[in-house]
């Protein structure tokens, strides 16, 4: 077991963000309009590589306020928040030496958010995480997923593990101070061996740092339940279920299907009652606003908690 559990078993409430190109894009793609995961948009509507490149081009989130997302956080009674680095789409939020299609250098907005949002959780005492999807990528030849560019055959994942994925992994862990987490996501095209080879690199820059099932084959550090699952029964151990507030991961322009403060304290009491976490997600858009529901209902789950819950 990882010495550095408790904190995360302590914890009962989590934030999950997705943030990316994609939430720029809202589900909409030229004349077709998408429901549901919207951070998957680039592989629904098979979108080019090259040419999804250039929503980065007028990707410049003004409206990020590092300070009130860890406020809204912190009052919300979140307990810990993690946010995608790089999703699938392969686009990173942060300053990447690594890669050109990054936030700095491909982006008119030229400031890390992730520096700005891993400062103000320290600030509010809110442990901070990364997701990093090290697998999936479809902006690169030999990432995971993308058939429609490349050819899956000529693919060569480790190459990819060791000229993206890994050093990249090694900036989120040496430039943002202590992390509680790295989530990982959607494993693939790694042995059991190579897997722990990876973990065993990364775990040198920080031992404490916790890792999310999904880093495959079992060498997590705590359960991840699938999205959207509660256990029937209590579960003993390290472990946590994932939500989102409305009905994607990703923002979506036309999702208003927002669980109401009754819906999301319900849930959160059945998956605590059961000794696991909620991480619970939100959506920002393309602005850096998160929706205004997600604002009013988690500031009503924390006004909730705060009379009521226990601490
Ligand atoms: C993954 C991502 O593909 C998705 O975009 C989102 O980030 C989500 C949190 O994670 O999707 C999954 C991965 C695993 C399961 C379900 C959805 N699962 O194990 O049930």
């Amino acid at each position: 077991e990882h010495p550095n559990l408790q904190w995360f078993k302590d914890a009962k409430f989590g934030l999950f963000i997705h943030w990316g190109l994609y939430s720029k894009l809202g589900g909409n793609w030229k004349d077709s309009s998408y429901y549901g995961s919207g951070e998957w948009l680039q592989y629904r509507a098979q979108i080019p590589a090259a040419e999804y490149e250039q929503v980065a081009d007028s990707f410049n989130p003004v409206d990020f306020d590092a300070a009130q997302w860890a406020q809204t956080a912190k009052d919300a009674g979140i307990g810990y928040m993690v946010i995608t680095a790089k999703h699938h789409e392969g686009f990173s939020m942060y300053d990447s030496k690594v890669s050109d299609f990054d936030i700095m250098d491909a982006s008119p907005y030229k400031k890390d958010p992730m520096k700005a949002l891993s400062a103000a959780c320290k600030a509010q005492g809110i442990p901070f995480g990364f997701y990093y999807s090290q697998f999936l990528d479809w902006h690169e030849p030999n990432g995971g997923g993308n058939n429609w560019d490349f050819d899956e055959k000529k693919k060569d994942y480790l190459r990819y593990y060791r000229e993206k994925s890994v050093p990249q992994l090694k900036e989120l862990l040496t430039n943002y101070g202590p992390l509680g987490i790295v989530w990982f996501d959607m494993p693939g095209g790694l042995t059991k061996e190579q897997t722990r080879q990876m973990i065993d690199s990364l775990r040198t820059l920080q031992p404490g740092c916790l890792f999310s099932s999904r880093v495959g084959h079992d060498l997590g550090d705590y359960r991840d339940f699938g999205d959207s699952e509660v256990p029937p029964v209590p579960i003993p151990g390290a472990w946590e279920s994932i939500y989102t507030h409305n009905d994607s991961w990703g923002f979506i322009a036309h999702d208003m299907n927002f669980k109401a403060p009754g819906e999301i304290i319900r849930l959160l009491s059945n998956v605590a009652s059961k000794g696991g976490n909620l991480m619970l997600n939100v959506g920002p858009d393309g602005t850096g606003k998160w929706p205004a529901y997600s604002v009013q209902y988690l500031l009503a789950t924390g006004k909730w908690l705060k009379q009521y819950g226990e601490s």
